[in-house]
Parts: C-alpha cells; structure tokens; sequence
C-alpha cells in the first residue's frame, strides 16, 4: 500500500462525510481528513512502514493526523478497508476520485445532484448540464450550467497529467534507488520534470552503467510497478501504481550527457540542436554527437552543447523559447538558484487556517535554512479560514516580537495575507496594516468577474499605499480551475509603476504566477518573491518547485526579492 493510496482513502472520507453527515463538525471534520490526505501524499517515508516500525503513535506523530484519523488509517492498513467509508459508499455510490477537484462543486452539491439527479460520476454531470436538466436543479440556472459544462472541459482536458508535487517524492525516491545499485555511475530523473514543468506526463530516468540487465531487472521489479509496458535490452517503460508511466533508458558511460540531453528534451529544443548538429556537419542523438563514425561528444551535457557551439542551456529554459540563440551569443542568464530563498513571506498559522503554531513555523523555517518568515494569517472577511481583525493583528504582532527576543539568528516578520473585497478595497484599514513590517494582499472571492473588472481590483490593491505584495495573481489551481480572468499585461505594468512585488506562490497547486508570466514580469524588471504558502512547516519544502517556475521564467536572483537578508528587503519595500 502506497501513501497515494492511503491519501485517496482518506480524500474520499472527507468528501463522503461531508455528503453523507449532517452535523455541525461535519466541515470540520472533512478538513481535517483532506489535510491528512494532502500531507500523505507528500510524505517521504512509507506510512505502512511507520506503522510496521511504531504502530498507532507512529501515526500520531505525522502532520495533520490525530487519533481519530490513525485509527482509520490502521484499519486500513490491517484489513484493507475503512469500515465507516465502505457504509458511506454504499449509501453514496459517487465515484469521488473522478468528481473531487472539480471547480466550484463541492461535496454539498454533489450531494444534490445525486439526490435530484442521480449523478454519480463526471459523465453522468456532462450529460445532465448538455441534456439542459442542470439548470431545473435548484440554485442552477442556464448561465451556470454552461459554466459546468466549460468547467467539465478544462477538468477533463488536464487529466492524465501529474501535478508536479504529487510525483515529485516517488520520483526522487525511485531516483535514489538506481542511484545506490552498483555499478551505476549517474542515474537522474530527466523529461517534463527535470524541466520542473508544473505538470508531468510521464516520468522519464536515465542511468549510465557498463552492464544494464541488473538495473533492468531491479526497475521492472520495483513494488511499485504493476505492469511492464515495454522491454528492451536497454529500455523499459512500466506503470507504476497509481497509473503514472515511468521510462528507463539505461547507456554506457560515454553517452550519459548526450541521453540526458535527449531524455530532457523538450522535443522542441533537441529538435533544433539536432538541426544545428547538420549544419556543422555533426550528428545529435542519445548516444552522442557524431562526426562520421567518431564520436566527438557525448560523457557530458556540457560537451554536448559545447560541440554544438553552445553555451550550456540549464534544463528549466528549455523549451525553444528564444534560449538556443541565447546559448550561442554566450547570453544565458544566471538563473535564480535553488537553495538560494533567505526567506518565505507567505506562511500561515494555526491563527487563522494553518495547523502549527507561529514558534513551530519559525523554527521549521530555521531548520530548513530560512533566515526569517512572514506570518501572513488571513484576514477578517475570510470567515471559513479563521481571519484575524484589526485588533486581532495587533496582538499577534505584539506577541511576535516577544517571539522574535527568543530566536537567536532567525526574525519572524508581522504581516498578514489581506483578502481584496469585491470593489478591490481591503478588509484591515491601512493606519494598521502600516504598522506591519510587510503586507500581501489576494483575491479569495468573486472569480467570476469579467476580465476588467477583476484587473482592476488587483489594480486598486497595487495602487494600495500599504500594500507590498500581490499573492498568488492569478487565483488558479492547476488541473483544478483556470483562475480568473485578468489583463496580465496591465497589471505587470501597475506593478512596475506602483513598485508592486508579484508572488510566486510555489504551492504545487498553484505555481502563480506561472512560467509564462514570470518571464514577461521579468521582462519588465517587476520584483518577484517566492513563497511557500506553508501552512505546516513540512511545507516549506514546496520552496523548489517555486524556484523552477523563476527558472522557467528566466528570473535571476536580482528579480527575486527574498534571496535577500531581511533588513535590504524591507528597505526595497514601497
Ligand atoms: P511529458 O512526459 O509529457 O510531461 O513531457 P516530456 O518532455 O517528459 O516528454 P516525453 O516523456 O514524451 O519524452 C521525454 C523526452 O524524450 C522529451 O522531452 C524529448 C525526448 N523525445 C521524446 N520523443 C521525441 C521525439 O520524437 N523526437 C525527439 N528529438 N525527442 C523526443
Ligand atoms: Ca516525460
Ligand atoms: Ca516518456
Ligand atoms: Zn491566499
């Protein structure tokens, strides 16, 4: 049993609990079982395996999960079931896994639905909002089910891809495996994802040895794999439980950077290297770069591009997006580098929807090598989120600097992620938002709004003497919902106007801005920050995909405002 499985188990608890329950808790309830979910689907160890090695307190003592949820999770673990989920299903046959996700259509209506309806899956919801039965349902009209049936499209459209943080820790694991297999001299995740593109198709390793069959023989024999697709004597391609694809190409040492070069792709850029490699007289391919029968590249990516007349392309900029003629002026930016963040200015608490403490997030955020943080709770008309008041905020402020006396090296800085109202005003008064060190404001409502509307209430919030930071721009979830509709042009200029700093909020649902905007932000030379949106401090891990969508975007570490100290930071501020 993987932990995906276990999150799925847990997810559809959530979702059926809140279909099939009633009570006052039932929301809270639910949240719970959906945060125990997302932190199982990003935890590094096996929970089958925390539980074999120390039993229900084991559980206990990861994230987000209590009593009452080890206990679901060990009988799952024990007898394969969950009891209380197997009545809910039987009460509830809603096929959870196809439904959970879709934008804007929660348990509650799902509940409707099915009740007035009969649907119980995705296609059973297509065919009631195209058949025109939708809009009958109380509180549908014929505007919202055309919305459905748009919403129903984008969702369809992304399935089958992996967002990026949900692959990422199976991904690295399976990496470190063929790494430690002997004889292996590199083994590294290569494709879509060493690109740190926000969503995966499949999974592609290379690894260079002298012999193969024992790396092919240990890949196809993975527990994870639950069906061997296809074997060569130097490639294998299988499904790995949970339905995601993984390649192997397995090539001597001589070959390792030209089949890297080739297994990283894109294809769009290798195909324009291997023009390059005719019209100097070369051949590109995965075994090398040939001149005749000899090969003059290859051990290296560097020796590659170099026997192109290129400078190296690091992996996140390659996509045939003006970066090849970059490579070969010698103009390749110095992108921002991992590892790189001094700081994380969007960190919730348990005050408003995180699940730790203020001391428990600073001093995870110390432990990961973060020199300060930003509390940024949510704020008052964020009712559901625990939304701090005026006062509220002020106190918090008060207690963080006596905080602050107690952590040697490290500065949590006041803040608080302000929520911008329909008009585009903000919820806290700005004579207290300006005695905080540093605020970001985002949109949480209304997303519906034509595209020049919603500009401009992120136009106001920018224009906001108070405000530092706009979070999260766009407002999408990846896979999920597009986000709302704004005029990115126009607000990248507000922004460099107003000295407004963009987020990257690399949250691996949300990666928003995404690479695209980045790049054109970038282009502008409009301040960036990235930030983890934890609300846990396991989360600040999410830092990394963060970081690639910067790269993706071109950004160096000048365009990123918390690679600096937190003092010059502040200065920068408006
Ligand atoms: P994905 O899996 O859809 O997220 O995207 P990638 O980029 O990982 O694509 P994938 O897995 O189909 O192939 C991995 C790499 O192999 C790709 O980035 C470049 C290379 N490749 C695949 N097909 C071709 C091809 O037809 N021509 C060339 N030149 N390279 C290819
Ligand atoms: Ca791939
Ligand atoms: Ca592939
Ligand atoms: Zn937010």
């Amino acid at each position: 049993m993987k932990n995906s499985d276990v999150s799925r188990v847990l997810r559809d608890l959530g979702f059926l609990t809140e279909v099939g329950d009633d009570d006052l808790n039932v929301q809270f309830r639910a949240r719970a079982y959906y945060r125990a979910a997302d932190t199982l689907a990003g935890l590094a160890e096996n929970v089958v395996d925390v539980y074999n090695k120390k039993g229900n307190a084991g559980l206990v003592e990861i994230p987000s999960v209590g009593k009452a949820i080890a206990a679901k999770i060990e009988e799952l673990i024990k007898t394969g079931k969950v009891r209380r989920l197997e009545e809910l299903r039987a009460k509830f046959p809603i096929n959870v896994d196809e439904l959970y996700g879709l934008e804007g259509v929660g348990a509650k209506t799902i509940k409707m639905l099915y009740e007035k309806l009969q649907v119980k899956s995705l296609a059973d919801l297509e065919k009631a909002a195209a058949e025109g039965r939708l809009r009958k349902v109380p509180g549908f009209t014929e505007k919202k089910e055309q919305d459905m049936l748009r919403k129903i499209e984008f969702f369809k459209k992304s399935k089958g891809r992996r967002i990026i943080g949900d692959v990422w820790p199976l991904v690295k694991q399976i990496e470190a495996r063929l790494l430690q297999l002997r004889g292996v001299k590199n083994a590294m995740v290569a494709g879509s994802l060493r690109r740190m593109k926000e969503t995966i198709g499949d999974i592609d390793y290379i690894v260079s040895v002298r012999d193969p069959v024992p790396v092919m023989e240990f890949f196809v024999k993975m527990p994870e794999v639950q069906e061997v697709i296809g074997r060569g004597p130097a490639k294998a391609f299988v499904r790995l439980a949970g339905g995601i694809d993984a390649d192997l190409l397995v090539v001597p040492e001589e070959s390792w950077g030209s089949a890297l070069q080739y297994f990283t792709g894109s294809k769009e850029h290798s195909v324009k290297l291997r023009k390059i490699a005719i019209a100097k007289g070369l051949r590109l391919n995965e075994w090398g770069v040939f001149n005749g029968e000899k090969r003059v590249a290859g051990k290296t990516e560097e020796d590659v591009y170099r026997a192109l007349g290129l400078q190296l392309v690091p992996p996140e900029m390659r996509e045939n997006a003006g970066e090849i003629e970059l490579a070969s002026q010698n103009k390749i930016p110095e992108l921002v580098e991992y590892g790189r963040l001094k700081g994380d200015l969007q960190v919730h608490s348990e005050n408003s929807d995180g699940t730790a403490t203020i001391e428990e997030m600073a001093r995870g955020a110390k432990a990961f090598g973060l020199d300060y943080i930003a509390i940024t709770d949510h704020t008052k008309s964020l009712a559901f989120a625990g939304g701090l008041d005026e006062q509220e905020l002020l106190n918090q402020a008060e207690k963080i600097a006596e905080l602050n006396d107690t952590l040697e090296g490290f500065r949590i800085l006041t803040s608080a992620e302000v929520n911008i109202m329909k008009d585009g005003t903000l919820d806290i008064s700005n004579n207290v938002l300006d005695r905080l060190d540093i605020v970001g404001a985002a949109i949480h409502s209304h997303f519906s709004l034509p595209v020049e509307a919603q500009t401009e209430r992120l136009v106001q919030a920018a224009r906001n003497p108070s405000v530092d930071i706009l979070f999260h721009p766009t407002g999408r979830l990846i896979n999920r919902r597009p986000g709302y509709p704004v005029d990115i042009e126009k607000l990248i200029e507000i922004a460099k106007d107003t000295n407004t700093i963009l987020e990257i909020d690399a949250h691996y649902d949300r990666l928003d801005l995404k690479d695209d905007y980045v790049r054109m932000a970038v282009g502008k030379g409009v301040k960036l920050v990235i930030d983890s949106d934890a609300h846990h401090p396991i989360h600040y891990a999410y830092l990394t995909f963060g970081v690639g969508q910067a790269r993706r975007g071109w950004a160096t570490q000048l365009d990123v405002l918390n690679t600096l100290p937190a003092d010059k930071l502040l200065r920068a501020l408006k």
